[in-house]
């Protein structure tokens, strides 16, 4: 690998790709395998990628980009991290899968216990989406009620009636309620804006008889970065109390990622459930929910909501996670991740502002969006304020000279361990030269 040429990005003719991109399409549908992936909001091809390394990743035709998709967030220790990758090869000798308890999940499981406060029991799944809709399943059963409380522009997985007003993809190709979802799948649930305290006050005081869940993204990431207002968090959390209503903390995002207790350890909110993914699986596919001991044991085969799959609490997976938390539990690690971005957005707020390009800018931790607009964005409404003719416009400048970024104005960058910090000056060096040519 070290021998091998490294190009300038995109000095060669895409015909590679192009034609990778058709053969793709051929069986695949619009050619890509979740459609976050496909660079439809911005134009163009997707990259296919070869490889990845530290804060690089490498097309088909050798192009190197500084990569802040981090595989939408879960490599915060950067692509291939080499006590990550040695843990999966050690795994891979014992076998692949066994449909039985091993010691691996246990650990794992204790590992997020132990890190995340609103976590007594866990169960591993294998997806996000898989998290979420088991949350509210379980939710629904402990509770016996139908409704459930979702915000607007946040995501949490594909299942039917959380595809409403959705962020991510949904929002990105402007389909935020999916087609194919019967109109009584989504009877129940009920839709705030997100930051909407005295909303979300009024409808839980009318309907909380029938109100199982309120669940949200602490810091949402799937509507670019929005941050919540100063007490939303807890006044959620003093209503749901109040009433009876499970509090699901959807962290598929910021779980292990603002701090290693997650959003609910940042802002001291601790939620009755909460859903996990991406960084505890170290890149491998996996997801978890968990909470409070007297929920979690409504679950089979304890309890009656039933809740099952053939590859969760996956080995390769487990040891790939197991390695990931390990290396996050050392002391300073959030700090320095939380102090690299914060100098990234300073710098680019001062091109910005130097060159009179309206943009705002939300960050937390190492997860940060540049907004396209010149108002604080605080909930979808205001995020779908931006102008994302003047997104994909800067997002072809900053791939042409090497900078990957999430191909929507709706999604999250995210830093690693890895980025260094000539790849941060060389980041705020292109993000000027390429707001520059927005003017
Ligand atoms: N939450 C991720 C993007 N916002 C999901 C990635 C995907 O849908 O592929």
């Amino acid at each position: 690998m070290a021998s091998q040429i490294i190009r300038e990005p995109m000095a060669l003719e895409r015909k590679v790709m192009d034609k990778l991109f058709r053969e793709a399409q051929k069986y695949i549908p619009g050619g890509v395998n979740s459609p976050v992936r496909a660079f439809k909001a911005v134009g163009g091809d997707p990259l296919f990628i070869e490889r990845g390394m530290g804060s690089k990743v490498y097309d088909t035709s050798g192009s190197e980009f500084i990569d802040y998709v981090s595989s939408w967030g879960p490599l915060i220790l950067g692509h291939s991290h080499p006590q990550v990758t040695n843990q999966i090869r050690e795994a891979l000798q014992k076998g692949t899968s066994f449909g039985a308890p091993t010691p691996g999940e246990t650990e794992l499981a204790r590992m997020i216990v132990q890190a995340v406060p609103g976590i007594e029991k866990v169960r591993l799944v294998n997806s996000g989406t898989e998290a979420a809709m088991s949350a509210i399943r379980l939710a629904r059963g402990y509770t016996g009620r139908d409704k459930i409380i979702k915000f607007e522009g946040c995501y949490h997985g594909h299942a039917d009636y959380l595809l409403v007003k959705a962020g991510s993809g949904a929002t990105t190709f402007g389909f935020p309620d999916s087609a194919g979802v019967p109109q009584d799948f989504t009877r129940n649930t009920i839709l705030i804006p997100y930051n909407d305290i005295t909303a979300t006050e009024r409808v839980v005081k009318e309907n909380h008889q029938e109100i199982a869940a309120i669940i949200i993204e602490p810091v949402a990431g799937n509507m670019g970065v929005v941050l919540p207002g100063d007490g939303f968090l807890q006044k959620l959390r003093d209503i749901t109390r109040k009433y009876g209503i499970v509090l699901v903390f959807d962290e598929v995002i910021s779980g292990f990622r603002i701090s290693y207790g997650g959003a609910q350890q940042y802002f001291g909110v601790i939620p009755d459930l909460t859903c996990l993914g991406k960084i505890i699986g170290g890149g491998l596919p996996v997801g978890a929910y968990g909470g409070k001991k007297e929920i979690m044991e409504y679950l089979s085969p304890l309890g009656p909501v039933y809740q099952a799959g053939t590859l969760s609490g996956n080995p390769i997976a487990v040891a790939a996670g197991i390695e990931t938390l390990k290396i996050l539990s050392q002391p300073g690690i959030y700090e320095k991740l939380e102090q690299r971005t914060t100098n990234l957005v300073h710098s680019l707020r001062e091109n910005g502002r130097k060159l009179k390009v309206d943009i705002y800018i939300n960050h937390i931790g190492s997860m940060f969006t540049v907004f396209f607009c010149p108002d604080k964005v605080y909930d979808y409404k205001s995020a779908k304020k931006s102008d994302e003719k003047q997104f994909a416009h800067y997002f072809q400048g900053m791939l042409k000279k090497g900078i990957y970024l999430p191909c929507s104005q709706f999604e999250t960058n995210f830093l690693s361990l890895a980025h260094s910090r000539e790849d941060i000056e060389k980041t705020i060096k292109t993000n000027y030269e390429t707001l520059r040519t927005l003017k």
